[in-house]
């Protein structure tokens, strides 16, 4: 496929980009961290998507090399910030189920020097379909390196309440399709608001994702949840623009 063998070039020349979206806190009303996206600007096509070249990845197994490229090139912008705000990376199912995985993560670290807790690593509940007690065991040891764990899209795939329990998440990003219907369809902030009561519960924040309006973002402080993600605060911008949305001249 053609598609594969460009992004191996791309790869190997350096080609990828990561651009960087905020993680509002509400109570503090300031970026606590940004979350790590990949871009692909494609010599002939043009942009392409993640959401079409990671699924690709994943199926040929790319998405181990370009996952530690994105793990290694995020620390390494992290370490550059003006404040010691995090930096938050998507791990795929198939780089989860890697052994490489903590490896990966400890020379990211060590190449960038960044300080373990400023790393956070976002994963998907498709993990969870997976053999349990690997599962729980590769969390407890990238926990142990002292990274934030936050389970991504969370109430979209297949998560049920009680793994919760036995899965030590340190965050809840909860999927936008609830924030989407937040204030058009009343279970919608009936979910926010239980996902934040058991998450507070359970020792774990609670981040919602595409937040696009100040309305919704009123309503999700009310409801008790902690941050917020989208495009009312920022879109996903370049690694020159992170000084500049931390409040600082450059
Ligand atoms: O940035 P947004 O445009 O369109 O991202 C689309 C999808 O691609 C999201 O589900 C996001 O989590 C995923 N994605 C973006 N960057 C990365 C990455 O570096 N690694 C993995 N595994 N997924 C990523
Ligand atoms: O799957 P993951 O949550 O990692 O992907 C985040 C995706 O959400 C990215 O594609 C990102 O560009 C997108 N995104 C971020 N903020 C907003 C927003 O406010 N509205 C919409 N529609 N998408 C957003
Ligand atoms: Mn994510
Ligand atoms: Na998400």
């Amino acid at each position: 496929r053609q598609l594969e063998l460009d992004m191996r070039e791309t790869l190997r020349t350096g080609g990828f980009e990561l651009h960087f979206q905020p993680l509002f806190s509400l109570a503090q009303q300031r970026i606590k961290g940004f979350e790590a996206l990949m871009r692909w600007n494609h010599p002939v096509r043009g942009p392409v998507s993640p959401a079409e070249f990671i699924p690709l990845a994943e199926e040929t197994g790319m998405i181990v090399p370009l996952g530690e490229w994105a793990l290694m090139e995020a620390c390494h912008q992290a370490a550059s910030w003006p404040q010691a705000v995090s930096v938050a990376v998507n791990i795929s199912p198939r780089q989860f189920a890697s052994p490489a995985l903590g490896q990966a993560v400890v020379r990211a670290l060590a190449a960038s020097g960044l300080p373990p807790a400023r790393l956070e690593l976002e994963i998907t509940e498709s993990i969870f379909i997976g053999n349990v007690e690997r599962t729980v065991a590769m969390l407890h040891s990238l926990r142990a390196l002292g990274v934030r764990v936050a389970l991504d899209d969370f109430g979209t795939g297949y998560s049920s309440l009680s793994y919760l329990r036995s899965f030590p998440f340190d965050k809840l990003k909860i999927d936008q399709s609830f924030v989407r219907d937040l204030g058009r369809d009343a279970s919608a902030q009936a979910i926010v608001r239980a996902i934040a009561t058991l998450a507070g519960a359970l020792g774990m924040e609670t981040l919602a994702e595409g937040v696009e309006i100040q309305t919704h973002a009123d309503v999700l402080r009310a409801e008790g949840c902690d941050m917020i993600q989208g495009y009312l605060i920022s879109r996903p911008v370049p690694a020159d623009a992170v000084p500049g949305l931390l409040g600082e001249v450059t």
